[in-house]
């Protein structure tokens, strides 16, 4: 029976898991040129390194913004999936984003949240999040009903693979240990949004 069956699981009880295998858990996942926005520093590093897709847009420099750019890139391609991944301190400060997704519904929107609980890339200062807010709790509040902690790794893939098959946005909140991530970003910004478009199929050309 998945978290999403019994809502048992809470930020309480899910298992402290670790990024970079979520990540490339979830990246085995994709076989349909699936988008995957990965938000600023270590959720777009550990994206990164599991592989760098054309589809895949790394965020650099702006908090908050993985959700909103998903969104946009949701509603502009309802054929693809689109997924968001973005870190807990990230989403503090955009929390109204999730009531927009909950509000445009884009049947092909998945987030999912790293919580590690700290400010990680920027010194591991804890977030006002860490001790009491609960991410799932919050998102359902928003109207993303198909919100789950994943209570494990078996878990994590249980709610990815139902998240892709759609028809809902849905939002995945993962518990994760403070490791660094394994790789860093090339800090491009042009061959990044370049690469992305093409990536899109909304720019023609080689890739970057
Ligand atoms: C508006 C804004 N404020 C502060 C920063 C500095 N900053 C960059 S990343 C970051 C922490 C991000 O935390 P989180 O999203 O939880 O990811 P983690 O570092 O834990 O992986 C901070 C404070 C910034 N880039 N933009």
């Amino acid at each position: 029976m998945t978290s999403t069956q019994t809502g048992a699981i809470g930020a309480h009880n899910a298992k402290v898991m670790n990024r970079f295998d979520l990540t490339k858990r979830l990246v085995s996942r994709l076989k349909r040129d699936e988008a995957v926005i990965g938000g600023i520093g270590n959720a777009n590093f550990d994206l990164w390194a599991s592989g760098q897709r054309p589809q895949n847009f790394y965020m650099l420099g702006s908090m908050g913004l993985t959700i909103p750019i998903a969104l946009g890139v949701a509603i502009a391609q309802p054929q693809r999936h689109v997924i968001a991944l973005e870190g807990d301190g990230s989403l503090l400060m955009q929390l109204g984003c999730l009531a927009t997704v909950a509000e445009r519904a884009p049947k092909n929107l998945t987030v999912v949240i790293w919580d590690n609980g700290i400010y990680q890339i920027t010194g591991s200062q804890p977030t006002p999040g860490a001790a009491v807010a609960d991410f799932v709790a919050i998102a359902r509040a928003a109207g993303i009903g198909h919100s789950a902690w994943a209570a494990d790794e078996d878990d994590f893939d249980r709610l990815v693979a139902s998240a892709l098959k759609g028809g809902a946005p849905s939002l995945i909140a993962a518990r994760i240990d403070n490791k660094p991530a394994v790789a860093t970003t090339d800090r491009d910004p042009v061959q990044i949004r370049e690469r992305f478009m093409r990536g899109l199929a909304v720019k023609g050309g080689a890739d970057a």
